[in-house]
C-alpha cells in the first residue's frame, strides 16, 4: 500500500554553497534533469542566481544556484559573495558542497562557521564521488562529518547520477509543508535573455585561461522571433583590447566556434532555430567599475 496520499505536500527553496568549482551548478542541473545553470572547470563560473524547479507529485524543490564563495579581489567578487549570503537567508535547506577528491580546506571551515548561524537546515554534500575509490570516500565522509554540525552528510555524483535521488529525498524532507510555489512544468523563472547570455558565456569560457575567464561577460541585446527562427544579438565584453583579439581569434575563428557551440545549446533550450550574432566589445576593467557592473547586470 502506498502512503503517498498521506504525505503532506512540501515546497520550498534550497541552495548549494561551497567554494568555486565544487560542483554546485552541475548538481543543480542533474537534479532537475535539464541544463539550466552553466558549468565549467574554471573557478567562479556562476555569476547569476538561477532558480531551477523540480516538480514531483508531492513536492516542489526550488534550487537556487549561487556563485562559489571566495575571497573577493574585485568589486564583482564582493557583489557575488553578497548574492550568496543574501540567498542563505531566503532558503529552507542549504547543501554545503565539498568535493570528494579534494582535502577540506580553510575555505570550507570558514563557510561551515558562517552557516552555523543560520536558520536553514544545513546538510553536507560530498560531491564528485565518481572521482575517488571507496576508501577515500569513507575518509572524506568522516572528515566532513567532523567539520561541523550537519543534519545529514550525503555523498553524490552529478556525473554518474549516483545518489542524486537520495539527495533529493533528503532535501525535500526538510522543506516546509506548503502549497505549490510555481506552476506545473515551470522549470525556471529566470528570463530567457539571462539563460541565453549564460550559454554564450559558457561557450566563450571553453579553452581560455588565466585571467580571461573572469574578464568575460555577455549581454543579450535583442531576441527577435521571426517565424521558426529567433534572431539573437549579443555582446561579449572583455576588459582589454588584447583580450578582444584572443576571443575573436585568427580571422574570427575562435568567435565562430563559440557561436556554433552556443547556438546549439540555445536551440536545445528554446526549441527553435537560432541565428546568433556575436559582437566583442571592450569594457575597460569592468569587474572593478561600479557603473560598468550595473550596465552588465550586477
Ligand atoms: N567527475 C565529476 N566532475 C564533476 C562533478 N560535478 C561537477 N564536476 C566538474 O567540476 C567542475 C566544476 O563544476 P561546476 O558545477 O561548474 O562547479 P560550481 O561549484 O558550480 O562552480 P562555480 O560556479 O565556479 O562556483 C566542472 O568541470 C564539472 O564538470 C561530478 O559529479 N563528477
Ligand atoms: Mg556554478
Amino acid at each position: 500500500m502506498s502512503d503517498l496520499g498521506q504525505r503532506p505536500y512540501r515546497a520550498g527553496f534550497a541552495c548549494f554553497v561551497g567554494r568555486p568549482n565544487a560542483g554546485k551548478s552541475t548538481l543543480t542541473n542533474a537534479i532537475v534533469g535539464q541544463k539550466i545553470a552553466i558549468t565549467s572547470n574554471k573557478p567562479q563560473t556562476t555569476r547569476h542566481i538561477i532558480r531551477a524547479v523540480l516538480h514531483r507529485p508531492d513536492s516542489q524543490l526550488v534550487l537556487v544556484d549561487t556563485p562559489g564563495l571566495h575571497r573577493p579581489r574585485t568589486l564583482l567578487g564582493e557583489r557575488l559573495n553578497d548574492l550568496v549570503r543574501q540567498t542563505w537567508s531566503e532558503v529552507d535547506v542549504i547543501g554545503l558542497c565539498i568535493p570528494a577528491d579534494e582535502p577540506i580546506g580553510r575555505g570550507d571551515r570558514f563557510i561551515t562557521g558562517e552557516l552555523a548561524e543560520l536558520k536553514a537546515t544545513v546538510l553536507a554534500v560530498v560531491t564528485k564521488t565518481d572521482l575517488v575509490d571507496r576508501k577515500r570516500l569513507a575518509e572524506q565522509l568522516l572528515a566532513v562529518s567532523e567539520l561541523g554540525e550537519f543534519a545529514e552528510v550525503v555523498p553524490v555524483s552529478a556525473v554518474s547520477g549516483h545518489q542524486v535521488d537520495t539527495l533529493v529525498e533528503v532535501m525535500t524532507g526538510y522543506l516546509p509543508e506548503s502549497p505549490q510555489l510555481y506552476p506545473d512544468d515551470m522549470l525556471t523563472d529566470d528570463p530567457e535573455q539571462v539563460l541565453v547570455a549564460e550559454l554564450i558565456r559558457e561557450a566563450a569560457l571553453e579553452g581560455v585561461r588565466d585571467e580571461l575567464p573572469h574578464s568575460i561577460a555577455v549581454v543579450v541585446e535583442e531576441m527577435i522571433p521571426e517565424g521558426q527562427l529567433t534572431k539573437i544579438y549579443a555582446d561579449v565584453y572583455v576588459e582589454r583590447p588584447s583580450q578582444k583579439a584572443i576571443v575573436i581569434g585568427h580571422r574570427g575563428s575562435r568567435l565562430k566556434a563559440v557561436g556554433t557551440t552556443a547556438r546549439r545549446q540555445i536551440e536545445e533550450l528554446l526549441g527553435t532555430r537560432i541565428y546568433l550574432d556575436l559582437h566583442v566589445r571592450v569594457a575597460k576593467d569592468w569587474q572593478r567599475d561600479p557603473k560598468q557592473l550595473r550596465k552588465l547586470g550586477f
